[in-house]
């Protein structure tokens, strides 16, 4: 395949004749196309993914649709966005090394990404749906999360290239509208793709929708969200954008990448261990959950304590960017006055995440894109229950963002709403 040719949707039947030449691919598998082995296996919102296997290994071929695979043809979505998570997976891998797949060809007219087949790796959200714990992704989430964030910024990055690469990914128009529309606003009215269970949450779902404070929460993040073109986003961090073994852990799917809020990325991760929290009463067929309840707190936990470390220690070690200067600061042998500045973005960090992570968790029980940790509890009123729970949660961070000082506090509250029988 060239990449000259329009844009055609691969299948099953046709990507063994149409990638059988493609040298990159024919490289990593083998080139005798006639015996590989071809699956599509995406289970996402967007896009195709096909993993194929030949005599000597095999490859992920993700491909983008025109539309929203979730929604159909009606809903319209550029191919460009394969492109922009080509481009974030480069800028992840350089800045956060063996934390995304390698990527071994790109061809941009077809939306496709040609990448490793990550094996034995599962979606992290599976594993937590099966009660798995797995030993290292506070420590390699927390880490890819800081590297990123601050590489990606004028903390670190020369002003100039920042700029470049901000006008680059200003162009991921549509993403960002997803986003804009279905996490800030659609939850809060009744927008017409919206569901929920229903009729046991209509009442609490009414509340939240007539809630005032929580309503102008909501858009006093999409404010933050749309202005603070502070980093390069993974713009969609959630548990189903990240792979794991019990060793390795590997974020994939940066297709919402653009410039914006450092918390975004860290709220909305955190708010899907939250909800993995509330939503294990609802998988406990095998046995009670506590452990992997505790387990959960202590990820939260984890993942913020390794990313403050790893933040604290770019800053200190990395700090060449235009902001916070050196030449301010440690030049002058004000060493505390660096340490208090730091403190202050680590503490706007804090509390922005903590109301990204509120309405991340309402709109995946209000909104269009619900996720499996609550869909796959077939039992209505168990399910209705966990949900019930998340929401008031996610409210309470969101609007008392500011008067809330630890993760333990959070973490606390949490443990507290889950043990409610009044739910
Ligand atoms: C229409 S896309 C819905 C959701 O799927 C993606 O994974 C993003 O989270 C988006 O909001
Ligand atoms: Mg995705």
């Amino acid at each position: 395949m060239t990449g000259k040719l329009p844009f055609e949707a691969l299948s099953v039947e046709t990507l063994a004749t149409r990638l059988g030449t493609n040298e990159a691919l024919c490289a990593k598998i083998g080139g005798d196309a006639s015996a590989w082995k071809v699956r599509e296996v995406g289970d996402g919102n967007l896009n195709l993914v096909f993993i194929v296997e030949g005599a000597s290994g095999g490859a992920i071929v993700k491909q983008a649709l025109p539309y929203v695979r979730l929604v159909g043809d009606s809903w319209p979505l550029p191919l460009k966005r394969s492109f922009f998570e080509y481009h974030a997976l480069t800028r992840q891998e350089a800045r956060a090394p063996g934390s995304v797949p390698a990527i071994y060809y790109f061809d941009e007219t077809q939306a496709l990404i040609i990448m490793e087949y990550l094996s034995p790796h599962i979606i992290l959200r599976r594993a937590l749906i099966e009660g798995r714990q797995l030993p290292n992704i506070a420590r390699d989430i927390g880490l890819f999360m800081a590297r990123t964030l601050f590489r990606g910024s004028d903390l670190s990055m020369a002003t100039k290239e920042r700029k470049a690469d901000l006008a680059l990914f200003a162009d991921n128009v549509e993403l960002c509208d997803i986003t804009e529309n279905l996490v800030f606003s659609d939850p809060y009215f009744d927008a017409k793709m919206n569901r929920h269970t229903s009729p046991q949450l209509d009442a609490l779902v009414a509340e939240l929708r007539a809630d005032r404070d929580l309503k102008v929460e909501a858009q006093r993040l999409k404010h933050i969200f749309a202005a603070n073109a502070e980093t390069l986003l993974h713009g969609d961090l959630h548990s189903g954008s990240i792979m794991v073994t019990d060793q390795e852990t590997r974020m994939i799917d940066p297709e919402f990448a653009f410039y914006g809020p450092m918390a975004f990325d860290v709220g909305m991760l955190l708010a899907n261990f939250w909800m993995s929290f509330f939503s294990q009463r609802g998988h406990e067929q095998n046995g009670k959950r506590d452990a992997m309840r505790a387990y959960l707190l202590d990820v939260v936990v984890e993942t913020w304590a390794v990313f403050r470390a790893e933040f604290s220690h770019l800053w200190r070690s990395e700090r060449t960017g235009m902001l916070y200067q050196k030449s301010l600061f440690e030049d002058q042998g004000d060493i505390l006055a660096a340490e208090q500045a730091l403190d202050h973005v680590l503490h706007q960090i804090w509390t922005d995440l903590l109301g990204f992570a509120g309405i991340e968790v309402h709109r995946r029980i209000l909104g269009l894109a619900h996720n499996a940790d609550f869909e796959t509890i077939a039992e209505e009123d168990l399910r209705a229950s966990c949900e019930a729970k998340a929401l008031k949660f996610g409210r309470h961070i969101a609007v008392n963002r500011h008067q809330i000082h630890s993760i333990d506090e959070v973490n606390n509250l949490a443990a507290l709403i889950e043990q409610e029988n009044s739910i």
